[in-house]
């Protein structure tokens, strides 16, 4: 399977959907709506509403129903970046290979952007449609806690405290869980729901989305040594300089790697039971242990 395609094609029927629910330029007060847009169609690779489709697809869903519930999992994923970039957090310049938004326009008119995409979230969210085992209440608990302050936000508190300082292995794991695995199970959970998933499907997925999750930080801290900053479209090195805890500084480079194929063996394992359904899912996190970007 060409997994690039597929990424190709899931990304633009995803930012057509993602045009449609952002608010114009010319809607008041444009500096804000522009710096929304500005964000969310700079770049980016779009893996979360692509998993969340191919795992409603995967369970019998029709497309068009799982399209809101895919593109509020992207308008939470754009605000997390724009304020992890911000000065009081990481501080960057460059993401989605272009200035950042508050590098673009000022940092109160990017933290406001990144309040307001979190906020349209949930108002496109709402625009799903119940499947008759998982109702709209479903829907809004599963993204809110992934997006709360038990997992993003304090994975996000816990990597900016743990700067500097040594760590266990078993406490990078819960931090990386957080500020990064819980997004992506919950994006393939929600698609699974979309599906009308039985209770057993949506363990295989979850299992899956927390194996691959973590698979997936530790392959980003891994090109964060050795990519360049051109090719990430983000400020290569940064972990490093900033004495971050990540699997190479814990493990070395080549344990990194090795721990980074072991967590996608096990994500692909988990999905065995889903047979033939589940191919395009093992297709891409095979190709995400792989990516160069
Ligand atoms: C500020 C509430 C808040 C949370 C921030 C997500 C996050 C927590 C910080 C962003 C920085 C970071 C290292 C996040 C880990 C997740 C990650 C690898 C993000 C990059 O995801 P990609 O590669 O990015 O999917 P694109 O640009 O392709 O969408």
């Amino acid at each position: 399977m060409d997994v690039q395609r597929l990424l190709q094609m899931r990304a633009k029927q995803i930012n057509a959907a993602l045009h449609r629910y952002l608010p114009s330029v010319r809607t008041a007060p444009t500096i804000l709506h522009k710096a929304m847009r500005y964000s969310m169609f700079v770049g980016g690779k779009r893996l979360r509403p692509t998993l969340c489709l191919e795992a409603a697809v995967a369970l019998g869903a029709a497309e068009q129903q799982v399209i809101p519930l895919a593109c509020s999992l992207e308008m939470i994923h754009t605000y997390s970046l724009i304020h992890d970039d911000l000065p009081a957090m990481d501080n960057d310049d460059f993401r989605r290979g272009h200035p950042t938004c508050h590098k673009v326009f000022g940092e109160a008119v990017a933290i406001l952007a990144g309040d307001a995409l979190l906020t349209l979230a949930f108002e496109t969210l709402a625009k799903a449609q119940p499947t008759p085992r998982y109702d709209h209440g479903t829907f809004l608990l599963e993204l809110s806690c992934a997006a709360g302050s038990r997992n993003l936000i304090a994975g996000q508190v816990e990597d900016l405290q743990n700067e500097g300082k040594p760590i266990q292995p078993r406490h990078l794991q819960r931090i990386h869980q957080r500020k990064t695995g819980a997004l992506i199970t919950t994006s393939l959970r929600l698609g699974a729901m979309a599906g009308n998933a039985t209770p057993r499907q949506l363990q295989l997925i979850t299992d899956f989305g927390k194996a691959l999750g973590l698979a997936f930080q530790i392959v980003d801290d891994i090109l964060d040594c050795e990519q360049t900053t051109e090719k990430l479209g983000k400020s290569a090195g940064k972990d490093a300089a900033a004495h971050k805890a990540t699997y190479p500084a814990l493990l070395g480079i080549a344990g990194a790697k090795q721990a980074a194929a072991r967590w996608t063996q096990k994500a692909i394992e988990s999905l065995k039971p889903l047979g033939n359904k589940a191919s395009r899912l093992l297709a891409i996190a095979n190709y995400l242990l792989h990516r160069d970007r």
